[in-house]
């Protein structure tokens, strides 16, 4: 059989291309889905190693998938690409004609993307998705080969559900990824966290005392997989994104039960709804900070409806410390919106989110500067951009820094910085899940100014000029480097 192409239709078309690239391999003895399969999956992602397949997970009637999106070549795989800027460059190209400013900007540049490139989503009437059906009492989740990560999570989760909701007034429809804990055979724990878009959803729909219906989807194409992910302003598509990504429509199918659409090609597929002020206790969870995060009330999925292809594969991911899967998933997004963060913040000439900083802990940002005190300018900006507005740590580098290279990053921060001037403290928002603020939701923040200082700023002392050889003797010594014998 041929290898496919990009755009994949399914999770198994995507799983048979990496197949074929030696990208993926099959474990065949049974697996304990509870740690054994974490602790496999962490040494694979440590070692840059393949997606796997487990073919005989000891929970669950299904193999599971996992690592899919492990390395940068695979993400990019899953993507249609060699290099994530490539998409950077297409999103860039066609916004740039008017140059909208400002956030509004951002989002009209955004919405404008994915207009002129529109690709809905196409509906149609039967889906592989719906080949099995079970309702009711015949809804049951240990079917699914949900994971135990990490020994004192409070139960089994289901870490890749894409989640799908729509805005009980506007209809405006979202897809997210949130972490779902397995209460029972039919309930499942929404960690809907106080920044995300369904989060928003559920609280609307609170506010009107009605259920919010709810469908989640689990083994879709890579594209709409990595969508889910993507830090889109609330009222921008995923699956339009997604149609621009894949340049072609997703396929979509109305659910059974709920008055919502997931992809047809889906390989498991949950309908039900979450009942305004029900909630109950979530967690204990290993997450990608490196900690669990605590036991918190939050709401609960009733499942209704249970559908599947007839020989599903489940897919999941598995959250820790990093170096994890969620790396290369960080890493193109952090390419592929940054054209997108310069119509927001121009000043930026790229920016740089360290993996060791878990996404919101730490980003580094150089520019060009050109005025007294622009570093700090950006730092503001940073500080409103949507959820960019989380970073806990802003570090701003000269344009002739590499923010990816952490080592002339470090160099900057820890030498060009007079405390007393350079550091901006702040308090702002931070991440739901960040442990080190005093409380919840709020906390600390800084900024570091490493550019050159001017004279405008109150520097007076000239700044230094770096030591650099002179390219004659670099071209003089790399031409006499036999001779020395060394
Ligand atoms: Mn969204």
């Amino acid at each position: 059989m041929a290898r496919p192409r990009f755009p994949f239709t399914d999770l198994r078309e995507f799983l048979t291309a990496l197949e074929s690239d030696g990208e993926l391999k099959r474990v065949r003895v049974p697996v304990d889905p509870t740690l054994e399969i974490s602790e496999i999956v962490t040494r694979t992602v440590r070692d840059q190693g393949p997606a796997l397949l487990f073919e005989r997970p000891t929970r669950g009637e299904m193999p599971l998938a996992i690592n899919i999106f492990g390395t940068d070549r695979r993400m990019a795989t899953a993507l249609g690409v060699k290099d994530f800027d490539e998409i950077g460059a297409r999103i860039g190209d066609l916004i740039k004609p008017d140059l909208p400013m400002g956030f509004s900007g951002m989002m009209d540049g955004l919405g404008k993307v994915m207009q002129l490139k529109s690709l809905p989503p196409k509906k149609v009437r039967t889906a592989p998705c719906q080949e099995i059906v079970l309702k009711g009492p015949d809804v049951d989740l240990n079917k699914l080969p949900g994971l135990v990560t990490w020994p004192d999570d409070g139960g089994i989760f289901h870490n890749y559900g894409l989640t799908h909701t729509k805005h009980p007034e506007t209809g405006k429809r979202n897809l997210g990824l949130y972490r779902l804990q397995q209460h029972s055979r039919n309930t499942l724990g929404m960690h809907w966290q106080i920044h995300k878009d369904s989060t928003a959803h559920h609280a609307v729909a609170e506010r009107l005392g009605r259920r919010l219906p709810v469908a989640i989807a689990f083994g879709c194409d890579p594209v709409v997989s990595y969508s889910a992910t993507a830090p889109l302003p609330g009222d921008i598509d995923e699956y339009l994104f997604a149609g621009f990504l894949r340049g072609e429509r997703v396929e979509m199918v109305d659910c059974l039960t709920v008055p919502l659409q997931v992809p047809a090609r889906a390989q498991v597929v949950l309908e039900g709804y979450v009942e305004p002020g029900e909630r109950h206790p979530e967690g204990p969870f290993g997450d990608h900070t490196g900690f669990y995060t605590p036991v918190e009330p939050f709401p609960v999925l009733h499942v209704e409806a249970m559908t599947m292809q007839r020989d599903p594969i489940y897919h999941s991911i598995i959250t820790s410390k990093p170096p994890q899967e969620d790396g290369p998933i960080g890493r193109a997004t952090e390419r592929i919106f940054l054209p997108l963060i310069k119509l927001l913040v121009p000043d930026i000439v790229d920016m740089h989110m360290p993996e060791p900083g878990v996404f919101h802990n730490c980003l580094v940002v150089s520019i060009r500067k050109r005025y007294p005190k622009h570093a700090q300018k950006v730092m503001s900006a940073v500080w409103g951009a949507h959820l960019l507005s989380l970073t806990k740590l802003i570090v701003i580098v000269d344009d002739d820094c590499d923010p990816r290279d952490l080592n002339e990053v470090a160099f900057r921060a820890f030498g060009n910085v007079d405390y007393a001037h350079d550091l901006v403290v702040t308090s702002g928002p931070v991440d739901h899940l960040d442990h080190a603020s005093y409380q919840q939701f709020w906390g600390g923040k800084a900024g570091v100014d490493a550019t050159r200082k001017l004279p405008s700023e109150g520097y007076h002392r000239g700044w230094p000029d770096a030591t650099v050889m002179s390219p004659e003797i670099v071209a003089k010594v790399t031409k006499r480097w036999k001779e020395y014998g060394l």
